[in-house]
């Protein structure tokens, strides 16, 4: 059996080796960069393991920028957001699936894996399929929704559960099968619109915890109480989960799926409230900055982490860009360490650079690496002392020992 991987990106290709464990593979990206890297066995991104699934399933699997004949065409493509109307840009689904019709025939499954607003697979991507010649039921569709969570990828592809929402069952057998020879969690099945609504669902019920958490860190700093042991005690209670509260939700799925679920619904009070709490998050952590700034004159500052959360490579839809503008426009210079980031839209600076003569190190993302710096060393070239910790990371008294100020995020300290 062979199989088409449509979008070699942080889904596809993690998905694509896996598959060639088991199957014949032919990966497919528009990115011809992309495309080189991955047939020298080099993959553009970092995540743990992936390195060692391209060295088992070499022989398996081969990179490509055109669609080719097969029994299988999965597609993982991005879906990005429309910002200004808050509305899928369902762009790369659709030249997806036209990519893969003129060679779709009898008997062959389309997956789609890529996130969408719930009838999307029946109202779009059917349609585009149908145009070569097949009905829907001869050629068999499933829609199975990722679930893996970046800088732990490949386990959680391996062992958790799946939804394969099918439009017959047919469709979904065909597609259990396939998910069998890597999944090690359980198969689900359901029907196509109720699996593009689940998916949807889980981003947004974790998207939405985290708006409380931050409700709740932004109201402890009002009421002199520390939101992290008030955490914890809350969770002691068998039923009580309260997530972290932080700088904002950045990654590419909870900080635009919730939008997706919007779009067809006038039922969407507490989604959309969910998405303005976290989206209001970088507007708090620049007033904690500004306060404890006032009096200096010619303000900089320090952003440790440009990353949407910790020990990964990946900023879209980083917090991080909307605090960096807001201080920007607050008159504060801004410079920026990350040891994981390399591409940005600002300069990344080494360690030493980036906290010369800056006044306060403001901590967005939890990359385990700053635990290890030796505030000690850092000290003697800062202007001033200040750290805002935005994710309460940092061993307090130990840099406090070194003389800096450490302002946590709802540590109740105003
Ligand atoms: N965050 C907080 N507080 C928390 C937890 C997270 O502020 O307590 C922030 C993170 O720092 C980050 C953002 O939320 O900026 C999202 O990070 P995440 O680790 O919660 O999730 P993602 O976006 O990396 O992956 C999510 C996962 N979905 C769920 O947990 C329901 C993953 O399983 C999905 O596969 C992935 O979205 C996706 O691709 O849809």
């Amino acid at each position: 059996m062979k199989i088409c991987v449509l979008g070699l990106g942080y889904i596809g290709l993690p998905t694509a080796l896996l598959l060639a464990q088991k199957y014949k593979v032919v990966g497919v990206d528009v990115n011809r960069k992309a495309v080189e890297r991955i047939n020298k066995g080099e993959s553009p991104f970092s995540e743990p393991g992936i390195d060692d699934l391209f060295e088992k399933t070499k022989k398996n699997i081969v990179a490509t920028t055109k669609v080719e004949r097969a029994d299988v065409f999965l597609i993982a493509v991005p879906t990005p957001l429309e910002n200004s109307v808050k509305v899928a840009d369902l762009d790369y689904i659709k030249s997806a699936a036209e990519m893969i019709f003129p060679h779709l025939n009898k008997g062959n499954l389309v997956i789609l894996e890529s996130t969408v607003p719930p009838g999307t697979s029946e109202r779009l991507i059917i349609p585009i399929l149908e145009k070569c010649g097949l009905k829907a039921g001869e050629f068999y569709i499933v829609h199975c929704p990722e679930r893996a969570i970046p800088g732990n990828t490949i386990y959680e592809m391996i062992h958790n559960d799946r939804i394969i929402g099918g439009l017959d069952n047919e469709s979904r057998e065909l597609a259990r099968d396939l998910y069998s020879s890597f999944v090690e969690g359980n198969l689900y099945l359901t029907d196509i619109r109720t699996a593009e609504f689940v998916k949807l669902m889980e981003n947004t019920y974790r998207d939405a915890s985290i708006a409380l958490a931050n409700e709740f860190g932004q109201m402890a700093d009002e009421s002199g109480i520390n939101i992290w042991d008030a955490i914890e005690l809350a969770n002691k209670h068998p039923r009580v989960n309260i997530l972290n509260p932080g700088p904002g939700v950045g990654g590419h799925c909870i900080a635009i799926d919730p939008w997706f679920l919007t779009e067809n619904s006038t039922k969407c009070r507490m989604v959309s409230l969910a998405r303005d709490i976290n989206n209001s998050m970088p507007n708090y952590v620049l007033k904690i900055v500004r306060e404890m700034l006032e009096d200096v004159e010619d303000p900089v500052i320090t952003i440790f982490g440009v990353a949407y959360k910790g020990d990964v490579d990946d900023t879209r839809e980083t917090p991080a860009l909307k605090v960096i503008k807001l201080a920007q426009n607050d008159g504060c210079s801004v410079k920026i360490y990350d040891p994981y980031v390399q591409d940005f839209e600002y300069e990344i600076n080494n360690l030493e650079d980036a906290v010369e003569d800056s006044d306060c190190i403001v901590i967005i993302t939890d990359h385990s690496e700053f635990k290890e710096i030796e505030p000690g060393k850092i000290s003697r070239l800062m202007r001033r002392m200040n750290v805002v910790d935005c994710r309460n990371m940092l061993d307090k008294e130990r840099w406090e020992r070194a003389g800096f100020y450490v302002k946590v995020l709802g540590d109740g300290r105003l």
